[in-house]
């Protein structure tokens, strides 16, 4: 039951109480199936005999009772403290990018009719992809302009939705360099499906001439057109 494969603390975490539940569910399986083969095995009546009514005495009773609730309060306490834990934001390892060691690399994430937009510091911006530092903590603000999108990598954060009128954040710390799928979640009109989108983890020197090159190639299409209206090509 690898149900995540995390890269970044929160996910961990999440994982983390997923083997919880499914280890105590696992042991209430044990458990409530022993107690009843114990007891119909120990209490079968011979054939043709009426079976004998029986009932735990009041201590036994207790006891039974004591234990599962015991049981779910250590439940409770583990899945709130993994939540809390998968909340807190985590600070930037020594390998991450320079300028996000006192505070998150913000990036402002935009969910449009079927894409994702993603506005780096430096005034870059790229579509589907997002690249980032590895090692680094990147603060999505996710916004919406048209209907609910939810932005979904579940190997590096919980899914989150985009809502419109309203700033949601996702919080992550990628442990590894690599390429990290995102799903589809909500259905937000007829070509949801392929609105997937694709992190790629990065070194930070990567991750810097990434966002340069990116935003060189913007300026230089933008003087394009602004060259072709003031020759008087565009109208
Ligand atoms: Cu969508």
């Amino acid at each position: 039951m690898a149900a995540l494969a995390p890269h970044s603390p929160g996910s961990d975490q999440i994982n983390t109480l997923l083997w919880i539940g499914f280890i105590a569910a696992a042991i209430l399986v044990v458990a409530i199936n022993g107690a009843l083969i114990y007891t119909v095995r120990r209490y079968r009546g011979g054939r043709g005999a009426e079976p004998r009514p029986t009932t735990g005495d009041r201590r036994t009773q207790l006891r039974v009772g004591g234990v599962l609730t015991v049981f779910a309060a250590v439940l409770l306490v583990l899945g709130i403290v993994y939540t809390e834990k998968a909340r807190e934001v985590p600070a930037s390892g020594a390998d991450g990018l320079e300028v996000a060691h006192s505070e998150p690399l913000k990036i402002e994430t935009t969910g449009q009719q079927w894409l994702w937009r993603y506005d780096y510091p430096n005034g870059a911006f790229s579509y589907y992809k997002l690249v980032v530092p590895v090692d680094t903590t990147v603060e999505l603000r996710l916004l919406s302009t048209d209907v609910i999108h939810t932005w979904d990598v579940p190997e590096l954060a919980a899914k989150r939705d985009a809502v419109p009128g309203k700033t949601s954040e996702v919080v992550f710390r990628a442990d590894e360099e690599g390429i990290y799928d995102g799903n589809s979640a909500t259905f937000s009109g007829q070509a949801y499906g392929p609105m997937r989108t694709e992190v790629d983890v990065v070194s930070p020197q990567e991750y810097e001439s990434f966002v340069k090159a990116q935003r060189a190639d913007i300026q230089a299409a933008q003087d394009r057109v602004v060259g072709l209206i003031e020759k008087g090509e565009v109208p």
